[in-house]
């Protein structure tokens, strides 16, 4: 609360800091009261809080890392996140993003962090990352050995990990008076370089694609004027001699993300 307060009262102009001095000196109690709720809301608005979500192994803590231009940890491909965990991105202007990434993993922690970003301090924005099938395959937790599955596997996989993330969305947004915004992550596209438009169509509203189906049904659920869905595609890695996408084009398409949430959220 102290950082929130520093930043209100450096972005203050200067008649509106002598009228919180006055407040003050005035002894008006409700003034007092309400500052820090003023200065929690103009905080939100400048750093929208925004759910990742997404199945396991699909590439979502990757992806918040590059987004908060945070370098990853070389944790092993085959372990997951445990908790869910908390990115800043923080742009000029003091404005920025607060990313709330779900863990994948069927854990005791992901039922628990879904009910935080859905329910108890319902977010501002969704983005839902798949990976095309892509999703690294990962053990069940406390087992060993090499997890393995095909790509029709973990396409179905995606699939039914949207359909409960979907539903969360669909519960928010009825309860919501202010729309709610769903950017759907397409990442990994360094691994289907040549195929982006039509992976990009089979996660599209209107598609008549499995996703797409149950995206309809979202914002049928929801109400059309109550959400907007985007989908973008985009990559964590690029750069190293195999990749089909060069680092320049991969900083670029995470750019043209964060782009877009300032333009969801209003920062531009
Ligand atoms: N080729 C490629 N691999 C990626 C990309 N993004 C992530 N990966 C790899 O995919 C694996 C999983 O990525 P994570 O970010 O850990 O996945 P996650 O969604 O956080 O998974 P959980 O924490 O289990 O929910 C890692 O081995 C990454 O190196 C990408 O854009 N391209
Ligand atoms: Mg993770």
């Amino acid at each position: 609360m102290s950082r929130a307060a520093t930043r209100f009262r450096t972005i203050l102009p200067y008649s509106g800091r002598t009228a919180l001095g006055a407040t003050i000196a005035g002894g008006v109690l409700s003034g007092l009261a309400s500052a820090p709720e003023r200065m929690s809301r103009l905080f939100r608005r400048r750093f929208p809080t925004v759910a990742v979500t997404g199945m396991t192994g699909v590439g979502k803590t990757r992806l918040a890392d590059r987004l908060a231009r945070r370098t990853s940890g070389q944790s092993g491909p085959e372990v997951g996140s445990a908790v869910l965990e908390r990115r800043t991105r923080r742009s000029p202007r003091l404005q920025g993003f607060r990313f709330l990434v779900v863990p994948g993993d069927n854990a005791a922690t992901r039922l628990g962090a879904l009910d935080e970003v859905f329910h108890d301090e319902p977010v501002d924005g969704v983005i839902h990352v798949v990976a095309n099938g892509h999703a690294t395959p990962r053990r069940t937790a406390g087992t060993t050995g090499q997890a393995t599955a095909t790509r029709e596997e973990q396409l179905a996989a995606e699939l039914e990990d949207w359909a409960i993330t979907s539903h969360r969305i669909a519960s928010m947004a009825v309860r919501r008076d202010q729309p709610v915004w769903l950017v759907i992550a397409v990442t990994k596209a360094d691994l289907f370089a040549d195929q982006l438009d039509e992976v990009v169509h089979y996660y599209s509203p209107g598609s008549g694609s499995p996703f797409g189906e149950k995206l309809d049904e979202l914002r049928a659920l929801a109400g059309g004027a109550k959400l907007s869905v985007d989908v973008l595609a985009v990559t964590s890695q690029g750069g190293d001699r195999t990749s089909a996408i060069s680092a320049k084009r991969a900083s670029a398409m995470v750019e043209a993300l964060a782009v877009r949430l300032d333009q969801l959220s209003g920062h531009i």
